[in-house]
């Protein structure tokens, strides 16, 4: 079947390929060694021009002193919000494009916590919509339509007509958000440009995809464009997130702080040059339309799930996926994956799913097994016994589809000759479909991981310009774009390659690896009817956390990673994508024990949690350190205890939009000494994680937010501290120790640990009740079958503590039977004099003063029918 959609301006591409790709596949057959060689395509084939950045350049002309901005005419209030008339104020600059005369403005307001403000020419010639106006399929619209009345906003919208200037004030505080005072909107077809003012010193996060802390600087800039690049600092990298909330602080009358943040977000994924300087931030795109949404909190948190819910909240996952994975470049033949599962089993390491790379293909095409390195009969009855052990399989897909006869040939990458799927033809989808349903019924696997979605092309294309009269290859104005010279084609697919829909690559470059992520959801629906598919995709867009989750690429096998793998986690919570996850001890490079034996501790309390490296690194699996092994093993049990409770998260996430890890300013959003923290952070309310994330050090510094009142168990010791007010506290950490502490006022549904999720699911429970300095103390389960998309049953289970009673209620069908085995109290301070469980009088208690821990034990007794089958109260008087 011809599937090869996407069509192009130009016929010859990347001629220098051809010479390559007859040198590969001979390669490839003919290799006798352990690693299979690659295809080496000519190093000058992915060269384009070189470039001069916008921003590098010293001489380049400045929209806001050359071009015009505009004037507002007819403003009207219409339902929902107002609308006026925009027309350029003066003579075109036709700078970086071409000046739009006259634009449209558009603002809506609802719920009471958003504003949705669009301004795109007031006429749009025929086929130029995908210019503009990114189509609803492809990224939500952040308004619903709902008539709302402004009044009822938290935010308020004032408008400047000579000049256009807008700006967007908090109505509580009265506060300005957002303002383009003393600025000028430049709108041409190639180039946006709108400024707004900022507070000095402002805190502001996310605008990703990027490697770099977790407050971004304040004289920073700031490029979004999809890249395939091995996440380099502070560039560009796969996946494009033009969203940002900002986090201030204003001083109440008795001298308190209380934090205000908002957000906002830019529905234009165009390239784009984002320049954060001392007191504003200035916004350029070279293409679409200004689509702005902003949010207005109060909290991080609130901003954050309100924003997830505007571009689409995130999928549930299964339960398994939450298990441990191990995946590398390198894994030659069945034999290799054989030899890692029984060794992580016979060194008691719980391994739940093995990935393969580009390995497993027949000459690196999708969906194809090499007949001698993964013969199929071998390789089916390999993943049956796998099966059967309760693992799993996850293969790698690659974006780019191998072209047999090069006729439709637009780029290369690992096949060699390569074309790419084109989503907005009409049959892509069921052909995508059909082949991984074909796949499936030789190669059983149980989730997809999807690679080089940016999308990747190992070769700049040569062109000839088509009918668009833009300068799509070498737009006018150049972002910083990473790739060598800034060339837009380097890389990528070719800017000016046309879809069937008519749109250029150019305008939708940026969104490729999200619709693939849509089609291959669709795809596994058909695949597994009924079950929540389980994808990983490395390029994201807004709303890409609905089908998938994602790792942070390819880092390299250095200290500074590990740390930067917190704000990439964060970032990611914050753009709706919480299955996220990093190539665990490093990809690019060899790890050392020390570094792997940390990260395998560091990334146990991340959601997705694996193991991977490139084709020529050392072999880092767990067992291949007695110390990462053990540190491992200690890691492990912890977050399969905290199994239960971290698919509480994703149900939240799945159901409201909150995040599952937190930044420690999410959840003390009043404490200003925490905007800079991301070498600590929170996994949901509960846990707190301070990793060790030095060479060489046998301790770490940790801030304890919260006053004197707050209260942090250690999780190993149950040793309660305060607050830390700001200041750091030295904690002893030898390798092998990962210090993690439960917030006071936290319940925590605990499941024994056991070698694989499945088994873990059948074992008894802990409950673990951390009590505030109040004595009260909160928390939820929620379970189900783990698996199915719509569930017949579910069940939500509350547990409060307060005065020395613990009650558990539950609302729903779902069974589980696992009995209950312990409670453990923390922060009890006077020994009860009896306990009881409903009417029942307890007698296996004990109660240690120093510690002021309460437990209680032999509970299966009580709880024949299973910990969660009836509400039940618990009490210490
Ligand atoms: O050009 O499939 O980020 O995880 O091991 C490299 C081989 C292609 C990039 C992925 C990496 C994967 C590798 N891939």
């Amino acid at each position: 079947m011809r599937v090869f959609t996407i069509t192009i301006a130009s016929a010859l591409l990347c001629a220098g390929a051809a010479a390559a790709q007859s040198g590969t596949s001979a390669a490839t057959a003919a290799s006798s060694t352990p690693w299979r060689s690659i295809p080496t395509l000519p190093s000058d084939i992915d060269q384009g021009r070189k470039l001069l950045a916008n921003l590098e350049d010293p001489n380049a002309k400045s929209a806001q002193k050359l071009c015009p901005g505009y004037t507002a005419i007819n403003l009207r209030n219409c339902p929902g919000g107002l609308s006026a008339r925009l027309l350029l104020a003066g003579a075109n600059c036709d700078l970086y494009g071409t000046d739009i005369d006259q634009l449209s403005l558009r603002v809506l307001f609802g719920p009471k916590s958003r504003l949705n403000i669009r301004i795109l020419p007031a006429e749009i010639p025929e086929g130029q919509e995908s210019w503009y106006d990114t189509k609803e399929d492809y990224l939500r619209r952040t308004v619903n339509g709902i008539h709302f009345n402004p009044a009822d906003s938290e935010l308020d919208f004032q408008l400047n007509s000579s000049p256009f200037e807008f700006s967007v004030v908090r109505k509580s505080t009265g506060d300005v958000l957002f303002s383009t005072k003393g600025s000028k909107l430049v709108f041409e077809n190639q180039f946006l440009e709108f400024r707004t003012e900022l507070p000095e010193k402002y805190n502001l996060y996310g605008l990703g995809e990027v490697m770099h802390s977790i407050r971004l600087g304040n004289n920073y800039n700031r490029t979004i464009y999809s890249a395939d690049v091995n996440d380099p600092l502070d560039e560009n990298l796969y996946g494009s997130h033009p969203f940002y909330y900002e986090h201030r602080y204003a001083t109440l009358k008795d001298g308190s702080k209380k934090g205000y943040a908002h957000g906002v977000y830019l529905r234009n994924l165009h390239g784009q040059d984002i320049l954060l300087r001392e007191k504003s931030l200035t916004w350029r795109t070279i293409g679409g339309m200004v689509d702005l949404t902003f949010y207005s909190g109060p909290t991080p948190a609130d901003v954050i799930a309100d924003y997830v819910k505007t571009v689409g909240l995130p999928a549930m996952q299964q339960y398994w996926t939450f298990g441990f994975h191990q995946c590398r470049w390198g894994y030659s033949n069945v034999s290799d994956l054989k030899g890692v599962i029984e060794t992580y089993k016979s060194f008691n390491i719980p391994l739940e799913t093995i990935w393969t790379d580009i390995d497993y293909m027949d000459q690196y095409r999708d969906w194809t097994n090499d007949p001698v390195t993964y013969d199929l009969e071998a390789f089916s009855a390999f993943l049956d016994k796998l099966h059967a052990d309760g693992q799993h399989f996850v293969p790698i897909v690659d974006a780019a589809i191998y072209n047999p006869d090069g006729s439709l040939y637009i780029g290369a990458v690992w096949p060699g000759f390569t074309v790419f799927p084109d989503w907005s033809a009409p049959g892509t989808q069921d052909w995508w479909t059909d082949s991984f349903q074909k796949w499936y019924n030789e190669v059983e696997y149980d989730g997809i991981w999807l690679d080089m979605n940016e999308v990747s092309s190992f070769c700049v294309g040569s062109f000839t310009p088509g009918a668009d009269v833009r300068a799509v290859n070498y737009p006018p104005y150049a972002i910083d774009h990473v790739h060598d010279g800034h060339d837009l084609a380097v890389h990528a697919v070719s800017p000016n390659a046309t879809h069937s829909d008519g749109s250029l690559e150019y305008d939708m470059h940026s969104l490729w690896g999200h619709l693939e992520t849509k089609a291959t959801y669709e795809s596994l629906l058909k695949v597994f009817p009924g079950k929540r598919p389980f994808i990983i995709s490395r390029s994201s867009a807004p709303g890409t956390g609905a089908w998938a989750g994602h790792w942070g690429g390819d880092n390299a096998s250095k200290w500074l990673y590990m740390a930067l793998s917190i704000p990439q986690a964060l970032s990611f919570s914050m753009f709706g994508i919480p299955m996220f996850g990093v190539d665990t001890c490093g990809f690019n490079g060899n790890t050392s024990m020390e570094l792997c034996a940390r990260w395998m501790q560091l990334s146990a309390f991340f959601p997705f949690y694996r193991n991977h490296n490139v084709l020529s690194a050392i072999s880092q699996e767990a067992y291949r350190w007695a110390a990462v092994a053990d540190a491992s093993r200690t890691a492990m049990a912890i977050r399969y205890t905290l199994l239960p409770y971290m698919y509480t998260l994703f149900h939240h996430a799945h159901t409201t939009g909150a995040t599952v890890m937190r930044a420690l300013s999410w959840e003390f959003p009043n404490d200003e000494s925490l905007v800079e923290v991301d070498r600590q952070f929170m996994l949901g309310p509960a846990i707190m994680v301070t990793p060790v994330l030095d060479q060489g050090a046998n301790y770490t510094y940790a801030t304890f937010p919260g006053g004197k009142n707050e209260k942090w168990y250690d999780w190993y010791t149950y040793e309660a501290r305060s607050g830390s007010n700001g200041s750091l506290a030295n904690l002893t950490a030898p390798l092998g120790h990962i210090p993690v502490f439960v917030r006071g006022g936290n319940i925590l549904a605990l499941q024994h640990p056991a070698y694989t999720t499945a088994e873990s699911r059948k074992n008894p429970w802990d409950v673990l009740v951390a009590l505030d300095s109040e004595g009260d103390a909160y928390g939820d389960l929620y379970l189900d079958d783990g698996e199915s998309l719509v569930q017949e049953k579910t069940v939500f289970i509350t547990l409060e503590a307060t005065n020395s009673l613990l009650n558990v209620s539950r609302k729903g069908q779902w069974i589980s039977k696992e009995t209950l085995s312990s409670v453990i109290i923390l922060g009890v301070s006077k020994k009860p004099d009896q306990i009881t469980f409903g009417k029942e009088k307890l007698d296996k208690w004990n109660w240690e003063e120093k510690s002021q821990v309460l437990k209680m034990t032999g509970l299966e007794l009580v709880t024949k029918g299973g910990a969660w089958s009836n509400g039940w109260e618990l009490s210490w008087k």
